[in-house]
């Protein structure tokens, strides 16, 4: 039996993940580029809802207020022709150099302050389209030597950005929620705010801990060796799974973003059986990574997969 996803699936794709060009740790890109129109046609043509972006996936790091804005009406444009939404944006605070040692949390204040002038950019975009969710990946915050970071004030500090944000947010009337991704390791040594766990107990101690929740990513748990359906049980139990990354992790290993059900898929069928049991009504988000050795059309088959 062939089943065809609908909209009401809520299936959404980060344009990062069709649009990834395959290049790892140990070799360049395997894909060419592939254009923000082409991916929400053949995203919507599989039946998914909504597409999601990362700043930098859909304009460059540093180009001109007028790129930017070509960017974005082809992206509107893309919208309005197939019905696509936008649900989630996020920031990227991690590929430019000047992120090497995290953005919330550098040690650098100029680069502390220079992150949050990017994100704040990034949720008037994120209200101007539409989306209810701002996810929040720390993937530089954090470091490799114990010495090299002052971990209680990072905390201070990420605390500090977070709480500047939901005053934003509150201020401009968006409504808009945060939700923090968390990822015990890779690109940095460690990360902070490893784990769900870690998320859930940091966002109590906000000034707006209403307008936090987390977005689990199945790989990022497993990494950690965790259950991630026991995690997702309770981010609902504590009513705060705002949004959620699905692919597969196969074990303890570096983050394999394989397409969901392609790792553990015992786990990957209990947390569906949990999703629909709990009613959770918010978007089914797949960040995976098309294997490298796929070329565009595996790409595709990948997605439909
Ligand atoms: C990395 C990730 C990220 C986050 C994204 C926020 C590049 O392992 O999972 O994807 O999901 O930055 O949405
Ligand atoms: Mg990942
Ligand atoms: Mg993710």
């Amino acid at each position: 039996m062939a089943i065809q996803p609908t909209r009401d699936d809520k299936f959404s794709f980060g344009l990062w993940t069709v649009g990834w060009e395959a290049q790892d740790q140990f070799g360049s890109a395997t894909r060419p580029p592939l254009d923000t129109v082409e991916a929400i046609n053949r995203l919507s043509d599989l039946g998914a809802y909504g597409i999601t972006f990362h700043d930098n996936d859909l304009f460059p790091f540093g180009c001109s207020a007028a790129d930017r804005q070509r960017e974005i009406d082809r992206l509107t444009g893309a919208l309005k022709a197939t019905g696509m939404v936008v649900p989630m944006v996020t920031t990227n605070l991690f590929s430019h150099p000047v992120f090497k040692d995290g953005g919330f949390t550098s040690n650098d204040r100029g680069v502390r302050r220079f992150a949050l002038r990017k994100v704040l950019e990034n949720i008037d975009l994120a209200a101007e389209l539409g989306a209810e969710t701002f996810v929040m990946w720390g993937g530089r915050e954090g470091s490799e030597y114990d010495a090299a970071k002052d971990i209680r004030g990072a905390l201070e500090r990420y605390r500090e950005a977070v709480n500047l944000l939901g005053d934003y947010v509150t201020d401009k009337g968006y409504n808009i929620r945060f939700a923090i991704e968390p990822k015990p390791n890779e690109p940095r040594g460690d990360i902070l705010l490893p784990t769900l766990g870690h998320a859930l107990a940091f966002i109590e101690t906000l000034e707006r801990p209403e307008l936090v929740g987390i977005n689990p990513e199945t790989g990022h748990e497993q990494m950690a060796g965790l259950n991630f359906t026991h995690g997702i049980a309770q981010a609902l139990y504590q009513g705060k799974l705002f949004h959620i990354d699905l692919n597969g992790q196969r074990g303890i290993k570096y983050d394999q973003d394989l397409v969901f059900g392609h790792g553990e898929l015992y786990d990957a069928f209990a947390l569906v059986d949990l999703l629909e049991s709990a009613g959770y009504d918010g978007p089914r988000h797949f960040d995976y990574k098309p294997m490298r050795t796929e070329d565009i059309e595996g790409v595709w088959a990948s997605a439909a997969a």
